[in-house]
């Protein structure tokens, strides 16, 4: 539980600038995509909650990228984080879930690539259960060539230089990193300010918690159904089994990962040969996120964030979490992984 003294509130504005500092050349444009993402988080923030009185649930009738109804407040989101991040002409592109190619921005010489999931896990819009928002920042290499391409945006995670999410739960959470350790920031919606409740969360190395969709039970391979019927043994630490907790929204699974400790599992499977969450613009932000934290993040065979990517929407396994745990699901996949059944 995170509790901030009156005297001590840090706004994420005040934090950026403080951070900013420690990077001697800094010129600010960095601090100033942040602060456009936590203006167009705050905007979001205020209709997820209220969207049960506005019209804005449901569908708008169109299908994105991946054939995934679109709700309205996918293309809202989508809309006022791309508005932000045109208004500081310091982003020459965005990669986005709700967009078929890459979105070139009028600032052509901007610096930065921006990846953003808007309203990750909006299928549970409808029920009222967490969604989120996650972005994934580049440098743009090829600075001086004046045709921005979507072969710039083919970066590997380890590449990002920022990253976060921001969960619209019980409380509307924020957390980002620029690779010194992850800060967590909570909305205070009478103040409209995020304001600071970690400088540098760390995950537990072990947790007892895993999530994973279990009802794909039979389209995984055997080293995963291993795993799985491992966690619902009595732990050695414990005395007892693991317990499962799977929201079925990424953000809110892997924050809850990220505070409590354990594992959060999209595997391969006879259903997703390749995975169903995207490389860029979940997995990497996510992974750089726990990693930041001291977690780890693989793909059941590799860090994830080393993956050289060949397509702006292409997708991956995922395990990720607290580092005990992820290792010892990697483990079963290893020692089962000649017996590759899908029975
Ligand atoms: P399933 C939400 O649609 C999402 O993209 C992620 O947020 C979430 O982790 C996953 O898909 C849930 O997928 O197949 O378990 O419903």
């Amino acid at each position: 539980m995170h509790t901030v003294s009156e005297a001590r509130l840090v706004t994420l504005e005040e934090y950026i600038i403080q951070s900013q500092n420690r990077f001697p050349g800094a010129k600010g444009e960095l601090s100033q995509l942040l602060r456009d993402i936590g203006l167009a988080a705050k905007i979001i923030s205020r209709e997820v909650n209220k969207a049960g009185i506005t019209n804005i649930l449901g569908v708008d009738g169109s299908k994105n990228v991946h054939g995934e109804e679109v709700k309205k407040l996918d293309v809202f989101s989508d809309h006022q984080l791309i508005s932000a991040l045109e208004r500081s002409q310091i982003t020459c592109m965005v990669i986005s879930e709700e967009n078929d190619g890459i979105v070139r921005l009028s600032s052509k010489g901007g610096k930065y690539i921006v990846y953003l999931d808007p309203l990750d896990g909006s299928s549970n819009i409808d029920v009222n259960v967490s969604v989120g928002s996650i972005f994934s920042i580049y440098m743009r290499e090829a600075r001086f060539d004046p045709t921005v391409k979507e072969s710039d945006a083919l970066q590997p995670g380890v590449r990002q230089v920022a990253a976060g999410y921001v969960l619209y739960g019980s409380s509307t959470t924020l957390a980002y990193t620029t690779g010194l350790g992850v800060s967590l920031f909570t909305l205070d919606p009478s103040i409209g300010e995020f304001i600071l409740c970690d400088r540098n969360i760390k995950i537990p190395q072990k947790g007892y918690i895993y999530s994973i969709n279990e009802g794909s039970y039979n389209t995984w391979d055997l080293g995963l159904k291993k795993y799985i019927k491992y966690c619902q043994e009595d732990d050695p630490d414990t005395g007892r089994p693991y317990t499962a907790r799977y929201i079925g929204s990424m953000v809110a699974d892997v924050h809850r990962t990220l505070i409590k400790g354990g594992i959060f599992i999209y595997p391969h499977s006879s259903r997703y040969p390749e995975g169903k969450l995207r490389l860029m613009y979940e997995c990497n932000p996510l992974s750089m996120i726990i990693e930041q934290a001291g977690g780890m993040a693989s793909n059941g065979e590799r860090r994830i964030m080393e993956i050289e990517p060949t397509a702006i929407h292409q997708r991956t396994p995922i395990y990720m979490g607290s580092p005990s745990n992820v290792r010892k699901a990697l483990d079963f996949l290893v020692e089962y992984a000649e017996e590759k059944s899908m029975a």
